[in-house]
C-alpha cells in the first residue's frame, strides 16, 4: 500500500485474512500512525511580521496582587487602510487584557499604542504561572498588512499564596500485601490476586507496591523512619539521595535524614533486586523550593503533573517468596502505579487527562528488571531529564514519540495535550502489553484531551 501526498485522503482496501483480537486492536491505531507518518505541503508564507512591532515580547510580570504591566505595539509604515490587530490572553485566570483589538488608521498609524495587561488573583497556591498574550494576524483592506502576524508576548503572573508545605516526617513499614489485577471488561479475562511485599504508612495495614509517593521540597529537610515489620532482613536506599549498608532485622528500624538539592523523581526501596522485584519500591517526588509548577527551579513550566512508578513482576517469584529461583525470572505482569492496563486506563492519577493546550509533566521511575520503551500516541513530547540528568536547553531537546525508560532508572517528560481525543500510551514490547497473557492488560494507559 502506498500513501502519497496526492492520494492521502483516498481510502485503500487492505485484505485481512484472519483477524485476531490483537490484530483488530492494533488496527484501531493504524490511522494515527499513518497521520503521524505523512506530512502535508507548507501553506504559502504569511506577510512578514516586521511591519508590526511589539515590544517587549518577554520578561513582563503581572501579579495576583493586581499589578499590571504593558507592552507597546506600533506600525513601521503607513497603511492604505485601517489595520486591526486582535489580541487574546491564553490564560484569563492569570492575566487579562483591557481591550480585545488594537486599531490603527492611515492617520494615527505613527503613534505607538500601549496595551495594558492586568494580573488576576485566585485563592490557589499555584505558583508563578507563565502565560502568553497572543497577537493574532492583522485584519485590513490593505493587503500588505492583512494577515501580518506579529510576535506574541510572554508574561509571568506572580502568585500571592504561599505554597502548601509537605509533611516532612514519614514512617514506612516494610510488610506484605496483595496486588489486585482487574479483568478485561470485554472478555472477563485476566483477574488475579498476587501476593507481594510492600510499604505501608500504618502498622496495622497491608503494604502497597509501589509504596506511597513521598512529596518533598528542595532545601527542606526530610526524615523517613523505615521499620521492618517483615519476617526477614531488609535494607533501604534512595539512589541519588541516600545510601545505607545497614541491615534491618525483623522489628528493627532505620532513620533517613536528607535535604534534597535537586527537583525530580527518585526511586526508594530495597537495594536487593530480588526484594525489589517482590514489591519493595516506591518514589519520592522533589519539587522546587518555591513550590512553583516548574520541573525544577527556573525549569520548564507545566500545568498538570503525573507520577508513574512502573515495574515488572514474575508471579512465580511472588507466590514462592522468599524461596525464589533467582536464575529464572520470567515476568508475566507489567504495571503502572501497581495497576494492570485495564485499571491504569481509568485511573485519574495515571491517565494524561486535561484540556487541549495543557502541558503535563510526567515523572517516571522504572523499578523493574526490564527496560520499558513507552510509546505515546497523539503528540510528540520532550524528554527533559533522564536519571537526574537534565537537558541543558529544552528548546533544543528533540521532539519524540517514544521514551526508553531503562530498568532501575528515572525520567521526566513534558507532554503537550495538542489535539482533542483519546489516545493510547503503551509499551513497545509485545509481551509487556499483556498481563499473564491477556492482551492490553500490561503497561498501558490513556491520553485524554478535551476541547
Ligand atoms: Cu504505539
Amino acid at each position: 500500500m502506498t500513501m502519497e501526498q496526492t492520494n492521502l485522503l483516498q481510502f485503500q482496501r487492505i485484505a485481512i485474512r484472519r483477524a485476531t483480537d490483537a490484530l483488530r486492536a492494533s488496527l484501531l491505531f493504524w490511522p494515527l500512525i499513518l497521520l503521524n507518518a505523512c506530512t502535508s505541503p507548507l501553506p504559502p508564507p504569511p506577510p512578514l511580521e516586521k511591519d508590526i512591532s511589539v515590544t517587549p515580547t518577554t520578561g513582563l510580570v503581572t501579579s495576583e496582587n493586581g499589578a499590571s504591566t504593558f507592552f507597546t505595539v506600533s506600525l513601521r509604515r503607513q497603511p492604505t487602510d485601517d489595520v486591526s490587530i486582535p489580541i487574546q490572553s491564553t490564560n484569563e485566570a492569570e492575566g487579562r487584557l483591557t481591550k480585545e483589538t488594537i486599531s490603527f488608521s492611515p492617520d494615527n498609524w505613527s503613534i505607538p499604542q500601549r496595551i495594558a495587561v492586568v494580573g488576576v488573583d485566585d485563592n490557589i497556591a499555584d505558583g508563578d504561572i507563565r502565560y502568553t498574550i497572543t497577537v493574532l494576524p492583522a485584519v485590513s483592506a490593505d493587503n500588505s498588512f492583512n494577515g501580518a502576524d506579529a510576535t506574541d508576548v510572554i508574561l509571568t503572573n506572580i502568585d500571592n499564596e504561599s505554597a502548601p508545605q509537605p509533611v516532612t516526617n514519614h514512617v514506612l513499614y516494610i510488610t506484605t500485601g496483595v496486588i489486585e489485577i482487574s479483568a478485561s471488561k470485554i472478555s472477563g479475562n485476566g483477574v488475579a490476586s498476587l501476593p507481594s511485599w510492600g510499604y505501608s504508612t500504618d502498622p496495622t495495614e497491608a503494604g502497597t507496591s509501589p509504596g506511597p509517593i513521598i512529596d518533598a521540597l528542595v532545601g527542606r529537610p526530610l526524615t523517613i523512619r523505615v521499620v521492618n515489620r517483615h519476617n526477614i532482613a531488609h535494607q533501604f536506599d534512595i539512589p541519588g539521595l541516600f545510601t545505607s549498608t545497614q541491615t534491618l532485622l525483623p522489628n528493627e528500624s532505620l532513620q533517613v535524614e536528607i535535604t534534597p538539592t535537586e527537583a525530580g523523581i527518585y526511586r526508594y526501596g530495597d537495594p536487593d533486586v530480588v526484594n525489589r522485584s517482590l514489591g519493595l519500591f516506591g518514589a519520592i517526588v522533589v519539587r522546587p523550593a518555591n513550590g512553583s509548577k516548574t520541573a525544577w527551579n527556573n525549569g520548564p513550566a507545566y500545568s498538570q503533573e503525573r507520577n508513574w512508578v512502573i515495574a515488572d513482576l514474575d508471579e512465580t517469584w511472588n507466590r514462592n517468596a522468599p524461596a525464589v529461583n533467582v536464575s529464572r525470572y520470567n515476568p508475566n505482569y507489567f504495571l503502572i502505579n501497581g495497576q494492570n492496563g485495564f485499571s491504569a486506563k481509568e485511573d485519574t492519577a495515571t491517565t494524561l487527562k486535561g484540556s487541549v493546550g495543557e502541558t503535563i509533566l510526567v515523572r517516571i521511575a522504572n523499578a523493574g528488571q526490564y527496560d520499558q520503551s513507552l510509546h505515546f500516541h497523539a503528540s510528540h513530547f520532550k524528554i527533559i531529564s533522564q536519571n537526574g540528568i537534565k537537558v541543558r536547553d529544552i528548546r533544543e531537546a528533540p521532539s519524540v514519540t517514544t521514551i526508553n525508560v531503562k530498568r532501575a532508572s528515572t525520567a521526566m517528560i513534558l507532554f503537550p495535550l495538542a489535539q482533542p481525543g483519546i489516545y493510547p500510551v503503551h509499551v513497545h514490547t509485545a509481551q509487556m502489553e499483556t498481563g499473564n497473557g491477556v492482551y492490553l492488560n500490561g503497561t498501558a494507559t490513556f491520553i485524554i484531551a478535551e476541547e
